[in-house]
């Protein structure tokens, strides 16, 4: 038999689970949901259990959190305080989708319970993240009765801006998740895990305060799709709390009744509200249709729309919001494609030998993180895109699995003006004349360090199973993995030595496949997103290994099993 040669997608197929001591058609679902748990890093049965059966998040403890409790009781005595005399509050956020959340969370609890609060979002180009004392000057000039300022989603290293807020007679409740230095800034009260997402602090904070005042345990609970959509766009790891926020969250979410997220969704095209086609929300609509829908208005105009979407009462508000929201995604995309047509071609003729480094006066400071991301996924390697200003410049880096591009970027901190980030995601800000030798240092220290087993596009496979494992039973099996996403990602099987037959080319640009898979006298079908450039080389093939996904097509009213392709090689290859 011929062996056809073809390129796979992935370099290296990662099998996770250890191969069964049996043959594979002798496993029991049973047993595959076992070993897709242990390869979710769950081993004991509490642990499993824990996963299977996630607590309700009201009854979340502080202590699962790792959040101080004397710190939180002092944050609600403020609270209390201000309620009680009248004093006017700040709740001051951040401009993306959970430091929106955080926002709308908290200062509808402080609202409901009559305290004079106001919203706060700081602008991306004007003030930047995080508290800052010129904002905290202005706020308390243009406002004689604000007595305490609470900052959700960041704060935690902001010591000038807690200074001058405590000069100005200001008390200040720190509520963050991000990386605390050694020295904290010398607030009131400072509310702080890096477990879960700001969002779901400041939700926390919000359920204890209700708590506190008296409320009844039916309304403890508010905002809590809020929590979900933060926890998600903040790429957390879904499990433990942030498992129990983003499920029942996610529940809440396709019940809610803020007209902004439903006008959001009938522009967006998102079904929900019982109906009978309806699909339950999943990490994906957050992560690819509500999420930047928030995040544009920040990253193009001012985030401040997009809190007024979640939290207006108005429908006909909301529809205009929506429509704003929608319409300036667009435009975020449009900004974003043209950068990485413009950023490729550079990168192509660098002939990247180390990081990615791109600079051009053009590009846009609200995207360029976007656009590092996508080139990324391009290059396979960490990059680095730099809106080039007059004088000054922003970066913005991300990075790949194995490479610390916060430590590589820290590493030449004397050429900096400041910056902060993550291992797999920062951001910086340079003067011009000092580009060129940043650019040239990083590279070079970047370079043995990227190896080639580092740089190889590798896909992580939960196990191998055979046809006879893959029935309607075991498809609903697998749903006790929802919400699937970020540390616990959709299971994913490879198979053997399949032939594919009937094989077509489908969408509006014929890019994808669809075909049957069969072994053995099973048959399923198939589809795969964007393979369309593999169709001869597959037709030609006898016999390939596939790694794919489980879904149900519902067609026709009828239900089938179908396999999502992720990647197909040569058997035996
Ligand atoms: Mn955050």
């Amino acid at each position: 038999m011929k062996s056809i040669k073809f390129k796979s997608r992935y370099e290296h197929w990662q099998v996770l689970g250890k191969k069964p001591a049996k043959p594979v058609k002798k496993i029991k679902s049973r047993e595959i949901v076992d070993i897709l748990l242990g390869n979710r890093g769950l081993k004991t049965a509490k642990q499993k259990k824990e996963f299977l059966h996630p607590v309700k998040p009201l009854d979340i403890t502080l202590r699962d959190l790792g959040i101080d409790t004397r710190e939180i009781e002092k944050a609600i005595r403020l609270i209390k305080k201000a309620a009680d005399e009248g004093w006017g509050v700040i709740v001051y956020g951040d401009y993306d989708a959970d430091g929106i959340c955080a926002t709308a969370i908290l200062w509808e609890a402080l609202y409901d319970a009559g305290v004079k609060a106001l919203p706060y979002i700081p602008g991306r180009f004007d003030e930047g993240y995080g508290l800052n004392p010129v904002s905290i000057a202005k706020l308390s000039e243009s406002n004689a009765e604000l007595k305490i300022i609470i900052s959700v989603d960041n704060g935690i290293v902001a010591h000038k801006a807690v200074e001058k807020a405590c000069d100005l007679g200001l008390k200040v409740i720190i509520s963050d998740h991000h990386q605390k230095e050694k020295k904290l800034p010398r607030a009131d009260a400072i509310v702080h895990t890096d477990k879960v997402s700001g969002a779901v602090i400041s939700w926390i904070i919000a359920r204890e305060f209700r708590k506190n005042i008296g409320l009844k345990s039916t309304r403890l609970g508010k905002g809590l799709e809020l929590a979900a959509i933060g926890t998600i766009a903040d790429q957390m790891p879904l499990l433990g709390p942030n498992r129990s926020i983003a499920k029942y969250g996610l529940g809440d979410l396709a019940k809610t009744k803020r007209p902004g997220l439903l006008a959001l969704f009938k522009e967006a095209g998102i079904e929900i509200g019982g109906k009978e086609k309806a699909k339950p929300i999943g990490s994906f609509d957050v992560n690819y249709i509500i999420a930047p829908r928030l995040n544009a208005m920040g990253r193009l105009e001012h985030a401040v729309d997009s809190l007024r979407l979640l939290c207006t009462g108005s429908t006909a508000k909301a529809g205009e919001l929506a429509q704003l929201l929608s319409m300036t995604n667009k435009k975020r995309q449009k900004i974003v494609d043209e950068i990485l047509v413009h950023a490729s071609e550079m990168a192509k003729r660098e002939s990247a030998e180390s990081i990615l480094f791109l600079v051009h006066e053009t590009y846009h400071e609200g995207v360029i993180g976007l656009a590092a991301s996508k080139l990324v996924e391009e290059f396979g390697r960490p990059a680095i895109v730099v809106a080039k200003g007059e004088t000054v410049s922003k970066a913005s880096a991300r990075s790949i699995p194995g490479f610390d591009i916060i430590r590589a970027i820290r590493a030449h901190d004397e050429l900096l003006l400041g910056g902060g980030g993550h291992p797999m995601a920062a951001g910086f800000s340079i003067e011009n004349a000092k580009l060129a030798l940043f650019s040239e240092k990083i590279s070079e220290q970047a370079k043995p360090l990227l190896t080639k087993n580092l740089l190889a596009k590798k896909l992580k496979v939960d196990m191998e199973v055979s046809f006879e494992n893959l029935t309607r039973k075991f498809f609903k099996k697998l749903k006790v993995f929802e919400p699937t996403g970020v540390g616990n990602p959709v299971p994913t099987f490879t198979c053997s030595g399949v032939e594919l037959i009937e094989m077509r080319t489908i969408g509006r640009d014929a890019s994808h496949l669809i075909f049957k898979v069969a072994k053995e006298d099973m048959v399923f079908d198939a589809v795969a997103f964007s393979f369309a450039d593999l169709y001869l080389p597959l037709m030609k093939s006898t016999r390939v290994d596939i790694v794919f996904t489980l879904d149900l097509n519902v067609w026709n009213g009828r239900e089938n099993l179908q396999l999502k392709i992720r990647d197909i090689k040569p058997a035996g290859s």
